[in-house]
């Protein structure tokens, strides 16, 4: 008997053996997870030929959308979306489709994180300036605007480069984006040295401020970076269509649900340039800033606003630069502004000036120092309501119960704005508004 016994728990376990492997086999082979397992392979075939240099994984210039839609040129991404589409719906009828993973469902496609929002979209698009080995630092940034954002608003993405964006950098952005995506390559002359420019003399500076330590001071690259943001990237041929843009920088975080359209808010309310970060800049990148804007002043009057913010940037009513600037690595802003006759004098005057190459000017305080003399007061927005990240200062919104109605996962002891290095504190005085409530409990 016992050896009968024996023989009956090896059926029993070849039994349920089977059962297993038949549920392991059946899951895997048609489950979400094989269409992730699928897509990502593609993507890393595709990115294998990029760097095998396939001599054609270039995209061409500016003025490619990516998200053509059914032409012959559709993203494939797309392709794989809308075939997959229908499907997804008859299966989510099923009763079966709340098992995870769904053995039944033969969809890659994930539900929409929310339903598109209602009502009008402004003419407006997110902005961001990227190299293509920024990619996977730039995917993080887009994934969080879309959970918190853009999956509701589906606004479009352009992307600029000074060189041609690669396959990868295409294939990985745009399968990210819930918007139409943008890439557009930059002109020669707006990235490079103006003939004005005296080259030795820019050399001298670049080796003196590496002996010095200059975060960034020995860079051509980042000059040439913060010489097209502060004057070219609103002139783009792709950005000449969008009247709004949202920068987007790699790396960066959001911790907050944004349930309303800040371009909206923008335009509802007049405002023309925002911000959520305000610090002081590192004095020894703009020695020669301030007189460069004395200069302009004088010779522009004109383009003065008289209800400005001078007192944001100047503790002594113009004579000297006290260093407050918005930071722009996060910046929603009016594009007509920045082309308008005002913020283009301003730029060719710094530019004339020289102070891109001969010291290091960032386009934090020159956009800041535009706004401050050039707009008026109400004109510029705080965003207290959208929390940021970027290396290495966050903002945290004051007021728990807005933190907890939009969901955001900051802690609030991070918030950088009313902490001595911030100018946050010294904005609210300017335009006479009162700071939000319970700040002091949160500083
Ligand atoms: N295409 C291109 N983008 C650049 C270059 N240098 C910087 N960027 C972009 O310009 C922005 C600012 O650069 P980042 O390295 O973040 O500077 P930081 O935030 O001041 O430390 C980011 O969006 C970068 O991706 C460059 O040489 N080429
Ligand atoms: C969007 O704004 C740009 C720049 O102001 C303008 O040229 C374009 O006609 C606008 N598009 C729409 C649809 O309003
Ligand atoms: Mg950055």
């Amino acid at each position: 008997m016992a050896g009968s016994q024996r023989v009956f728990r090896y059926v029993l376990l070849a039994v349920v053996a089977l059962v297993v492997i038949f549920f392991v086999s059946a899951s895997s082979g048609v489950g979400p997870g094989s269409g992730y397992t699928q897509k990502a392979s593609e993507l890393l075939k595709g990115q294998g030929s990029v760097y095998e240099g396939s001599g054609s994984n270039s995209v061409p210039a500016a003025g490619q959308d990516s998200k053509a839609g059914s032409g012959s040129n559709a993203n494939p991404i797309d392709v794989v979306k809308s075939v997959v589409a229908p499907q997804h719906t008859a299966a989510s009828s099923n009763t079966h489709d709340t098992t995870s993973p769904n053995p039944l469902s033969t969809t890659s496609s994930n539900p929409p994180l929310g339903q598109t929002a209602p009502g009008p979209r402004m003419n407006a698009t997110f902005v961001t300036l990227a190299r293509n080995s920024d990619v996977w630092e730039i995917s993080r940034s887009i994934r969080q605007v879309e959970d918190r954002f853009n999956h509701a608003y589906n606004y479009d993405w352009v992307f600029l480069n000074d060189a041609d964006f690669d396959e990868t950098f295409v294939k990985v952005t745009s399968a990210l984006t819930s918007g139409r995506t943008r890439y557009g390559k930059i002109d020669s002359e707006h990235w490079g040295f103006p003939d004005f420019i005296d080259q030795e003399k820019a050399r001298k500076v670049r080796e003196d401020m590496h002996e010095r330590k200059i975060i960034y001071g020995d860079s051509v690259s980042y000059r040439h970076m913060c010489r097209y943001e502060s004057g070219f990237f609103f002139r783009h041929k792709l950005m000449q269509e969008y009247e709004w843009y949202w920068r987007v920088e790699p790396s960066i975080e959001l911790f907050c649900d944004i349930k309303y359209d800040p371009f909206k808010f923008m335009a509802d309310n007049k405002k023309k340039y925002s911000f959520v970060l305000s610090l002081y800049e590192y004095v020894e990148t703009i020695p020669t800033l301030w007189d460069s804007v004395k200069g302009f002043m004088k010779a522009h009057p004109e383009h003065i606003v008289a209800d400005n913010s001078l007192a944001f940037l100047s503790d002594d009513g113009g004579e000297s630069y006290n260093h407050c600037h918005f930071w722009s690595n996060f910046e929603v802003g009016n594009l007509d502004w920045l082309r308008s006759p005002a913020y283009v004098d301003y730029f060719n005057h710094l530019d004339r000036d020289g102070g891109f190459f001969y010291e290091r000017w960032g386009d934090a305080p020159v956009h800041s120092i535009a706004a401050g003399l050039m707009l008026k007061k109400e004109e510029i927005h705080f965003f207290n309501d959208i929390a940021y990240y970027h290396v290495p200062f966050t903002h945290c919104p004051t007021g728990e119960q807005l933190r907890l109605d939009n969901k955001c996962h900051c802690n609030p002891k991070d918030n950088f704005d009313w902490n001595g290095y911030s100018c946050t504190k010294r904005f609210f005085e300017v335009i006479k508004m009162s700071l939000p409530e319970g700040y002091e409990k949160e500083q």
